[in-house]
């Protein structure tokens, strides 16, 4: 079993809905839920001009495979009615793996830990909920570190 750190958001349609419609089905596909972050209204960060998102971060645990994981990731985002529209833009529902116990995986299809997770205030805020003193294994930094040296964005506690 690793124990792995997943991203999820929403902007399109009931946000609130899309996220836990994930979660049930993230426990229906192999990926146990241990904890879940409280839920953060976030701005749009890269492409701005679209609504703001509910993120939030979740600690599980799961024998897949990366390759298998997101596999079934993208089989729930489909499920979700997510339509690969324009890049960075609007989505029912979004999952991102952030880290895979300590593994660093380096491929065309995905890259883990997650390469941009260290630029972004809406994974690390509920990140540092779960886990401030977990370390990047690449950089080595705390999510808290990672966190305070991240480029501003806005970020707002919704409920947990
Ligand atoms: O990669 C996740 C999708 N996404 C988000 C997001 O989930 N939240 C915020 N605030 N901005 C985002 N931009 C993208 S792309």
């Amino acid at each position: 079993m690793k124990l792995v750190y997943l991203s999820l958001g929403s902007n399109i349609g009931d946000r609130d809905e899309h996220l836990r419609d994930a979660l049930a089905q993230l426990e229906s596909s192999g990926v146990h839920v241990l904890r879940a972050s409280p839920i953060y209204e976030t701005e749009p960060v890269d492409y701005t001009d679209q609504r703001w998102f509910l993120n939030l971060v979740v600690e599980t645990e799961t024998a897949l495979f990366p390759r298998q994981l997101l596999t079934r990731i993208h089989k729930i985002e489909r499920a979700l009615g997510r339509v690969r529209g324009v890049p960075k833009g609007p989505r029912t529902i979004d999952i991102d793996i952030l880290l895979y116990g300590k593994a660093v995986v380096r491929t065309a299809e995905l890259e883990i830990p997650h390469p941009r997770m260290a630029e972004r205030r809406f994974v690390l805020a509920p990140l540092a909920d779960l886990a401030p003193d977990l370390r990047h294994p690449v950089k080595q930094q705390t999510v808290r570190q990672m966190l305070e040296a991240a480029p501003p964005s806005t970020v707002r506690l919704l409920h947990s």
